[in-house]
């Protein structure tokens, strides 16, 4: 990787919170393995931010290697990219704090998924949510990453990155790369299929609201049946007054590449019974592949762990470099036998 310089860098992370959603598949995951031609990609299980809400321990350590095993299925070659979990590398936790140092309270207290955390865990409104888009930032700035790509929930989170990296550059000298989120044109909000007003998330109470991409076929279509549309019986795409139908119209889009007029066609005049069995073997295609290829991983424990251990020396090897340079500017006095 160091030898390709010229290549921008792009960086993501995923929670290991729970199984990922179809939302996390095309929002986010199903993009990273397409930019490994084009950039330096760096991916991370992001562990420490999944602290932000509680964690069994043990669910956690293993949800840490069923989230890595999902990025390696999903087609991103460890040879190619770095990954690696978040915890394994020092770095983030110790520019996380000096970043802490040049963002503002109020510029925090402005975050939406903050609110809408604290609103869904009233119990347990701690410290590392308010602050974790500081960690976010520090997973960003790190690796001097150019472009993130991730679903439209995180695009505050990135610009607030941004802004911090331009206030460092501009107090302590230029230090940053200022980097910018890759929103996919297609699905970048998956809603869910009980609210479709509402994003799909994994944390969802209702397990008929998400397919998740351990749900096997039958599941799958289950769902898809039961999704929730509206009572006029057109197919048709029009996000604020049929947002269940455009959700599925929208999913069905990204896996056949056909266009919204196209799809409205094919289904003109035969209700929305035709449209979920279809959309329904559209994602079961699309998925098997991946699933497959997640079961074979999953069960290589030495294979994953080998490729943990990798990504963690190259991470850590690469972000010191900055961190070095960021700890110099801030006025840090460097141990002279360093
Ligand atoms: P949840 O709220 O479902 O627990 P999260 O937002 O904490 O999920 P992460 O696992 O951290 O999810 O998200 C990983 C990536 O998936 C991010 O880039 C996020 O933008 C994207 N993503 C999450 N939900 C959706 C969705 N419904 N549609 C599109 N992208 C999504
Ligand atoms: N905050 C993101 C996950 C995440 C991330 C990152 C994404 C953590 N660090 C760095 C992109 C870049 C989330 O909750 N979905």
């Amino acid at each position: 990787m160091e030898k390709e310089n010229a290549k921008k860098i792009v960086f993501s992370g995923i929670q290991p919170t729970g199984s990922f959603t179809l939302g996390n598949y095309i929002g986010a995951v199903r993009n990273w393995p397409l930019l490994q031609y084009e950039y330096n990609c760096i991916y991370s299980v992001v562990d420490q931010h999944a602290l932000t809400v509680r964690q069994e321990p043990a669910t956690l350590r293993k949800r840490t290697y069923e989230a890595l095993a999902m990025i390696l299925a999903s087609g991103v070659d460890p040879e190619k990219s770095m990954v690696f979990v978040q915890s394994h590398n020092p770095v983030h936790s110790q520019l996380s704090w000096i970043l802490a140092c040049n963002t503002q309270f109020g510029e925090l207290s402005r975050m939406t998924q903050f609110k809408d955390k604290s609103a869904k865990h009233p119990d347990n409104v701690n410290g590392g949510l308010f602050t974790y888009p500081i960690l976010m930032a520090a997973d960003i700035l790190a690796y001097n990453a150019h472009g993130i790509p991730v679903g439209s929930d995180q695009k505050q989170h990135v610009e607030l990155a941004r802004n911090i990296a331009q206030r460092f550059n501009a107090n302590y000298g230029e230090t940053f790369v200022l980097p910018e989120p890759f929103i996919p044109a297609v699905g970048a909000k998956i809603m869910s299929l009980q609210e479709p007003t509402k994003k799909m998330s994994k944390s969802d109470e209702n397990i008929n609201s998400f397919i998740l991409l351990s749900d096997d076929k039958d599941t799958i279509m289950r769902k898809f049946k039961r999704a929730v549309t509206d009572s006029d019986g057109v197919v048709k795409y029009d996000t604020e007054n049929k947002p269940g139908v455009s959700n599925l119209m929208g999913i069905y889009k990204v896996f056949t590449g056909k266009s919204f007029e196209e799809i409205e066609k094919e289904f003109d005049g035969v209700g929305y019974g035709v449209l979920k069995e279809a959309v329904g073997t559209s994602v079961i295609e699309a998925l098997a592949p991946v699933q497959s290829e997640y079961t074979r991983i999953l069960s290589d424990r030495t294979y994953l762990d080998s490729v943990m251990k990798n990504g963690a020396e190259k991470a850590q090897r690469y972000s010191q470099r900055i961190l070095d340079k960021v700890y110099r500017k801030v006025g840090f006095v460097q141990l002279k036998n360093k």
